[in-house]
């Protein structure tokens, strides 16, 4: 049975419950992270030394770094719908994949702690707007790719755009300037039409918020 440590309202933790709904594996969900704790506590970090969630085990296999964790749930459940078979098209899945980790997320990470995980009287709103701007730069180059691809690695849903979903979902949610980027709203508005994105992804991000129900 699949494990998946991590709080749901994660960014990082909702790529792999919504990569897990996606493929239809059953698992167990449990609260880490944030409010929760149990990151600090030595049985957490002798499987994640990090001390960051997600964390799964999967038949006592153990696993950190959520884009490696939906890489290999892919590879293991998903040969031909979210782990493309093509070498090309996985290399693409792929690509998106180091881009959202290498080149998005360092440019939205100012906004996203900023305004999710700061309390209102400490924002720095210089760096908040810088980090939005750099944002909106960074996903003109994944708009003009998806003016002529429905989803990142061509015209079906892949371990590529499961990475991506769930930034690019806070992205359109924050209350900042945001470029008119209409491919990428459309790419987004497919993924709001699966069930399993609204039910992983589209729920609240806020670090205040009382648990969910878990999965
Ligand atoms: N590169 C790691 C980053 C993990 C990470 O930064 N996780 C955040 C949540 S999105 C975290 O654990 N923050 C501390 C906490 O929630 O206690 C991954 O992709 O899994």
């Amino acid at each position: 049975m699949l494990e998946i440590w991590g709080r749901n309202n994660s960014f990082n933790v909702q790529k792999v419950l919504w990569c897990s709904e996606e493929l239809e594996i059953p698992y167990q969900r449990h609260d880490a992270g944030g409010l929760y704790g149990e990151t600090d506590k030595d049985e957490y970090l002798v499987r994640n030394p990090t001390g960051l969630v997600p964390t799964i085990s999967d038949d006592d296999f153990w696993l950190w770094e959520s884009n490696a964790i939906v890489h290999y749930l892919s590879a293991r459940h998903g040969s031909g719908s979210l782990w493309p078979e093509d070498p090309a098209t996985r290399a693409l899945a792929d690509k998106w994949m180091d881009y959202q980790i290498g080149t998005l997320f360092p440019a939205f990470k100012g906004a996203l702690i900023g305004l999710v995980r700061t309390p209102p009287e400490q924002r720095n709103f210089e760096k908040i707007r810088a980090s939005a701007s750099e944002t909106g730069e960074v996903l003109a180059v994944l708009d003009a790719h998806l003016e002529d691809n429905d989803y990142v690695a061509g015209p079906s849903l892949t371990m590529g755009d499961i990475a991506l979903g769930s930034s690019i979902y806070r992205w359109l949610e924050l209350d900042i300037e945001r470029p008119d980027l209409p491919a990428l709203r459309t790419w987004h508005e497919r993924l709001e039409g699966r069930p399993a994105f609204q039910r992983t992804v589209m729920v609240s991000f806020a670090m205040e918020d009382p648990p969910r129900p878990g999965a």
